[in-house]
Parts: C-alpha cells; structure tokens; sequence
C-alpha cells in the first residue's frame, strides 16, 4: 500500500493536518515535506538499527520523527517520558532500541541511557542523503512498540503492525463518524495508545488534530471553547478537570465528542457530564487492541450511562462465564488486537485463549450486548491513566536488604483514582525514607507508593502466592 501520509498528501495536500496552540499550523504536505527531509537526514545515524526509541512529549517534532522512521522502515518504540532512566534502559534492552531521538523537554533522560541518544534538533542539523525512500507500507509490517508490564511485573513491548492501526482507525470511524469539519484535540500522550491513534487517524482521515504539548486544563478548555474541536480524548482525570472548569457557559454545538478511556469511568464523574450537557462517549481499549476496541454509540450514551458499548464493527467481544450477566475475563477479537509482545512467545501465549485476547480485565454483558467493565482487579493500579503492577513496585522493594517480603495494593484516590502503597515484612530495621530513596532512582513518581505500612507477615495460600485481595482488607 502506498504509505499513509504520501497518499494523503496527494489527496489534500492543502488541508491541515496539524495545529498547535501558539506554534504554527501544518498541512498534510508540510508534514509529508517534513518528514521526508528528516528520513533523509536520519538515514546515516540509523541504517543498521533494528528499532529506533522516540521519547518526548507531544511536539510536532515527535510526529515528524515518527513518520520518517517509518519512510525508513524502521519500527518505532515509544518511551513514556514519565520513566527513569532506569526503566528506560530495561526497555532500551528488552525492545532491541539501537537509538533513541528525543525532544529537549528529555535530555535529562537520556544521560545514562546505554545507546545513543539523539536530540529532534541534532538530526535536523545533518545533511540530507541522497537516497530514494520507498514509499509504501507492507500491511503486516511492525509501525510502533508501546510497553505494559503485566501481572509478573516484567515490561513487554506490544507490537502494532501497520494493519493492527488501519483496523483501528476504520473501526473507530465506524462508531464515531467522521465529518470534514471534525477537528480532534490531541492532549494525551502519544507516546500512549491514546494519543497516538489521533495521529494516526489523522493521517487516514485527512482530518486536522489540534495538539497539546502536555495536559493542561486552562488551554484545553479554553480550546474546546474558542478553537471549533470536535472531539477530545481523555481519561478519568482529565475529564473531571475539564468539568472543573465549566462554569455556565456549555461547549460549543460542534463539539460532538468527549471519549472518555484508559480505566474506569466513576459513575459520579459520567452524572455530572450529564448534567453539564458535555457529550461523554465512554470506550474500552488497551495498548495491546491499538486503542478503542468496545465503545458505546451516541445514541446510547445516555441510556446505556456506565456501560463501555459494544465491540466495534470487525471486532468481538465475549465475558469468559456460565451464565449472562456473570462476571468473568473480558476477552476480545479482532484485527486490531496485537499479534503479541516483543520477543516474548510465553507471554503472548499466555495472552491467547482459542484465538481470543484474555484482557485480564473483568465484566460482564447485559441482556442487549452492552459489555459493563467491573473495577475488580487486585493486579492492576490505574492512577490518572498510568498503569502501575503491583509486582514491578514489589521486585524493586524486595531488592534492599533487609526487606524480606513487599505486598502492594492500590487504594482510592480523589486525585488519581487509585494510587500505591506498600506493605512489607522485614528482617532488620530499615527506614521509610531509605525505601522511598531507591524506589525513587528507579521507579517512576506515580510508581512510588503513597504509604509504608509495615508488618508481621504477608496472607498467601497454600502455594505460597501474595493474596492481595486480602491485603486490601488490612487498609486502615
Ligand atoms: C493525568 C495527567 C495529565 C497528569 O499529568 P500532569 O497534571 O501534567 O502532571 P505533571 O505536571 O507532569 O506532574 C505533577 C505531579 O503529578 C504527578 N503525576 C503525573 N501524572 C500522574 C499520574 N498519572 N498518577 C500519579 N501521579 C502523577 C507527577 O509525578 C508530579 O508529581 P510531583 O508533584 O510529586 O512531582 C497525566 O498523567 C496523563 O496524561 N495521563 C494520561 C495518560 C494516558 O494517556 N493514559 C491512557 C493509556 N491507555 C491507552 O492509551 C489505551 C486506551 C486508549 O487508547 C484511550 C484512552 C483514553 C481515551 C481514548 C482512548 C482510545 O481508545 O482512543
Ligand atoms: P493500557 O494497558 O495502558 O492500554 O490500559 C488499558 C487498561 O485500562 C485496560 O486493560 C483496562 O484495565 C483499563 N480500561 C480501559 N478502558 C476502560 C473502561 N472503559 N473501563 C474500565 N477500565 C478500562
Ligand atoms: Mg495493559
Ligand atoms: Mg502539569
Ligand atoms: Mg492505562
């Protein structure tokens, strides 16, 4: 197929495809100029890579580098910027990254990554090649690599072939429509799923995104206001920051959109949209389903408030139980769901259950079809749509001496959700704050547990495994 963007700037070279608040806007054929030029200029630096990292927040930049990592064929992996560089260089390792481009807003990062780093700025320094890019994409191909960690606490690199994005982007189009004066703000991180199927969807659709370099209430609201958005993406969060800040005003008619993702909606959070006349569209997805894979209809989203819809047109979805209405593993199909994880055949075995992805979430299906995602998982923190597992939190506390054994759970958090705390056995006296000083050289912030709680003995059964159900009825 010819490459996205080369097709798209053919069709509407004129339209815009990216604007940002106060730094310029860019049509497809910029963008398509842009990146071509960067391929050019990236191509010495990284021939022999197998795949490049990208860490940044959102700029233009990103999605310039992005995009000529793939005239290059090179399969990108994005780095949360929000990791140490501890995480990073486990990543680096684990992903096969050969070399990593990021934006100024990084550098500190990447002092001690175990590769070369490039900044956005040192590649747009060097000299063009004069090499001739092939401009198609082979389908089945590897575009991008995101990391989860899973229930062991390992990280994983889910793979998204360019097919894997297409479905997406199409089913999404599906549900949501699209019309020519759609315009979608792009304030999560593209270095999340989130963020980057907007950009994606752009490119496909020919429709402009507005972007966002970081989340920021005041200039997003005041987007959606004054800036003709139609549709927003958000988590928990953000949305309830967002209603933060509407006083009597309503947002403008055409905007038509607000797709609330990335963890439990709080019913108290979807009433007050309600009232507010704001137009939640709520959906389920993950990293491994490239995005939304189960998202409710505008028709519905009143009467179905609560539920996360229906699996999107080519996918499926289905609750792993006896009866309706049962609770059980949510598990999907489709061709946007993931082939797999990097370099890891047991752990994409362990995803699979003939021929469906286990989620690992829990839900069930009422008597219209409509999926209901069930807040129960002990394995699973979500704090302001980060994932947290309790074991990467508990490998790294079992590692200082003197800690014996480190149970985490998460609790409710008016901020973020849900947030960490520790509980841990240990053999000799160690203090709080030498705990939270190694926590803190290698775990991300909102990794680090909120509270210490010190104790006896850990429950587990008669195998030995942490129960972490109940550790969370010893909470004060
Ligand atoms: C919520 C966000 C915006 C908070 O960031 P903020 O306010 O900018 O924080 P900072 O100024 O950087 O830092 C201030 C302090 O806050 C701490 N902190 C920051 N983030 C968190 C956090 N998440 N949890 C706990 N603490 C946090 C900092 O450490 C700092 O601390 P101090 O003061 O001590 O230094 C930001 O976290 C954010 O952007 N979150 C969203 C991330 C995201 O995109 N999640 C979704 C991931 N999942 C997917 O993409 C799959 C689902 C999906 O595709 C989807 C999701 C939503 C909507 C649509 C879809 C779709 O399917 O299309
Ligand atoms: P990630 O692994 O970062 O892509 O996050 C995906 C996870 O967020 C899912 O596996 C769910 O646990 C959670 N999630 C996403 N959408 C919803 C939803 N609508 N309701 C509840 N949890 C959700
Ligand atoms: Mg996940
Ligand atoms: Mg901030
Ligand atoms: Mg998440």
């Amino acid at each position: 197929m010819e490459h996205w963007l080369t097709k798209r700037a053919s069709l509407s070279p004129n339209a815009i495809a990216v604007e940002t608040i106060d730094n310029g806007t860019w049509t497809f054929a910029d963008l398509y100029d842009a990146s071509i030029v960067f391929a050019k200029k990236l191509y010495t630096t990284s021939k022999t890579n197998k795949h490049i990292g990208i860490l940044s927040t959102n700029s233009i930049e990103m999605i310039v580098a992005f995009f000529a990592c793939t005239y290059l064929h090179k399969p990108v992996v994005f780095l949360n910027a929000r990791l140490t560089q501890e995480e990073l260089a486990i990543q680096c390792a684990s992903a096969d990254i050969d070399s990593v481009l990021y934006s100024d807003t990084c550098e500190a990062l990447t002092l001690t990554l175990p590769v070369p780093c490039y900044a956005f700025s040192t590649i747009k320094q060097l000299k063009e090649t004069n090499i001739r890019l092939d401009e198609t994409i082979a389908l089945d191909d590897i575009c991008s690599m995101m990391f989860t960690s899973g229930t062991t606490g390992k990280a994983k690199a889910v793979m998204h072939t360019y097919d894997n994005h297409w479905a997406s982007a199409i089913a999404s189009a599906l549900n949501l429509g699209i019309s020519s004066t759609d315009k979608w703000l792009v304030c999560l991180p593209i270095f999340h799923i989130g963020g980057l199927s907007t950009v994606i969807k752009s490119m496909i659709y020919g429709m402009p995104i507005l972007l966002v370099e970081k989340f920021d209430e005041t200039i997003v609201h005041q987007a959606i206001m004054e800036r003709n958005v139609s549709i927003v993406s958000v988590v928990a969060v953000t949305c309830s920051r967002l209603l933060n800040k509407i006083t009597n005003e309503t947002y403008p008619s055409t905007f038509r959109c607000m797709l609330l993702g990335g963890g439990p909606a709080p019913k108290a959070l979807l009433d007050k949209a309600a009232n507010y006349h704001v137009p939640i569209i709520q959906t389920y997805g993950m990293t491994e389903t490239s995005s939304q894979i189960v998202t409710l209809n505008h028709a519905d989203a009143i009467r179905k408030l609560g539920s996360a819809g229906k699996a999107l047109f080519s996918a499926e979805v289905r609750v792993n139980a006896q009866r309706p209405k049962e609770v059980g593993e949510i598990l999907v199909k489709g061709p946007m769901v993931s082939k797999g994880y990097y370099k890891q055949p047991e752990a994409t075995e362990r995803a699979q259950m003939d021929g469906w992805f286990r989620t690992g979430d829990l839900g069930y299906i009422d008597e219209e079809g409509f999926l209901y995602v069930v807040d129960r998982r002990s394995d699973l923190i979500i704090s302001g749509g980060e994932n947290i597992y309790p074991a990467e939190i508990e490998n790294i506390l079992l590692a200082i001496p003197g800690v014996e054994e480190a149970g985490v759970v998460g609790v409710d958090d008016a901020q973020w959700g849900k947030v960490p705390v520790a509980f841990i056995v240990t053999s000799t006296h160690v203090k709080e704050e030498e705990l939270l000083q190694f926590c803190h050289q290698r775990l991300a912030k909102f990794k680090i547990p909120k509270h210490i709680f010190f104790t006896d003995t850990l429950p587990r059964n008669a195998t030995n495994k942490l129960q972490r159900h109940k550790l969370m009825e010893r909470l004060p």
